[in-house]
């Protein structure tokens, strides 16, 4: 068992916390940097956020957190999810990483299965043999917990949330009374955030460690994604590179990025090459239905859509249907290349919200998604002409929707 003077050098000071731990724990026992101890690159408010959450985690000494990350998670979300399981096991804290919808872009499939990292699906059928009242607190990474089937039951056991960190701008009041709190809209990934709470020394992470050579991979993956391949990216994320850098493992990086499209993204992409109406720089695609498994198509679909000279910003949705959960859902994606177009406030200003207050998009710098629940007219899909008639209202309404933003003076013309 390791004594209490071989931890980690990392230069910082002995522990600060109240909380005594006890005996057998005590060899455990993580220290808190001081504020002069953290990379001196790193800024001052954000070493405070350090500090702030090491004390946090060492409250919550030994206990099982659950960490809730979107339905489909994406790089960015997965590898903070990561890093911050990492973190919380310095303090005994055993964090779950769990996600209720699929893997579907086959970049995602790639980075968990090359670097093993730790997400677990929850489907219906193991939500039902799951025990929430085992967790005593629920994270959110890269979410405020909007993006998620997990957290009505997460709150509906009355599991805490512990820890929000995100990038997005700040979603409705999420309830998270004693929680440490670090939301930073202007930071491009929250990959970005996560990384430099490791150099704060939150962790010894470092290029000896199998497991820390990829999940550094992960945080430059998911810093790159979330940035363009680092084009949209800051100093902050320069910032963080640099240091993953010297620990990530490029030829793995390699590899998660040289993953296949399927056949069935590329023909929701051709469909939406088809389909596309272009007016005021915007392009605009309605790919019809498609396979729940493939509704990362459509994120693709607009990122390819943007690509398109006089094009700045690219729609593209479809319907997808969730056989397991009985439920149809028109899903779309906005891709911008527009500085002064807020995906956020162009999403919640054409879409508006539902009857219970929820807008049904939203987004960041660049980019945004929306949700619309089908409700009433799901299924029925055996009869080829409701099947129809029901994407052709959705179509024209999201047209309509849209356009009314766009191009005030635009009529929408059907043939
Ligand atoms: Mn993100």
């Amino acid at each position: 068992m390791a004594s209490v003077s071989s931890r980690p050098s990392n230069g910082l000071s002995a522990p600060e916390s109240s909380t005594v731990p006890s005996p057998q724990k005590i060899s455990a026992q993580r220290s808190i940097a001081s504020p002069d101890a953290i990379s001196p690159r790193i800024p001052a408010a954000n070493t405070a956020q350090i500090i702030k959450l090491q004390h946090h985690l060492e409250g919550h000494r030994g206990q099982r957190f659950i960490l809730v990350i979107q339905d489909f998670p994406d790089p960015d979300a997965l590898s903070s999810a990561w890093a911050f399981q990492l973190i919380a096991a310095q303090y005994e804290i055993q964090c779950e990483i769990v996600y209720a919808g699929t893997l579907s872009h086959q970049e995602n499939i790639a980075l968990v299965k090359l670097t093993g990292l730790p997400a677990k699906r929850w489907g219906p059928q193991t939500l039902k043999d799951i025990d929430l009242s085992d967790y005593q607190g629920c994270v959110l990474v890269d979410s405020q917990g909007t993006n998620s089937q997990l957290m009505p039951l997460v709150q509906e056991a009355d599991i805490p949330v512990v820890v929000i960190i995100d990038h997005h701008s700040q979603q409705e009041e999420v309830e998270a009374e004693n929680a440490f709190v670090d939301i930073r809209p202007g930071s491009r990934s929250t990959a970005t955030i996560l990384t430099e709470y490791l150099q704060g020394g939150t962790l010894d992470f470092n290029s000896s460690n199998p497991t820390h050579v990829k999940c550094a991979t992960a945080l430059m993956h998911g810093l790159r994604s979330d940035t363009i391949n680092l084009l949209q990216a800051q100093e902050a994320e320069f910032m963080a590179a640099a240091y993953l850098s010297r620990i990530y493992d490029a030829q793995l990086l390699n590899a998660v990025l040289q993953s296949a499209r399927s056949k069935r993204v590329m023909e929701v992409i051709e469909r939406s090459l088809q389909n596309r109406v272009v007016q005021n720089n915007f392009s605009l695609a309605g790919v019809g239905y498609l396979r729940y498994e493939e509704r990362d198509a459509i994120p693709q679909a607009a990122d390819f859509l943007a690509t398109e000279e006089n094009v700045h910003t690219a729609l593209v949705y479809g319907i997808v249907h969730d056989r397991a959960n009985d439920i149809e859902l028109v899903i779309g994606s906005l891709r911008t290349n527009k500085l002064t177009l807020d995906p956020d406030e162009f999403l919640k200003d054409s879409l508006g919200m539902d009857g219970a207050g929820r807008y049904y998009g939203g987004g960041r710098d660049m980019a945004g998604g929306f949700e619309i629940p089908v409700g009433f007219l799901t299924g029925c899909n055996d009869q080829a002409e409701y099947t129809k008639l029901k994407w052709e209202v959705f179509d024209r309404q999201l047209k309509q929707k849209f356009f009314r933003l766009i191009n005030p003076d635009h009529r929408v013309v059907h043939s």
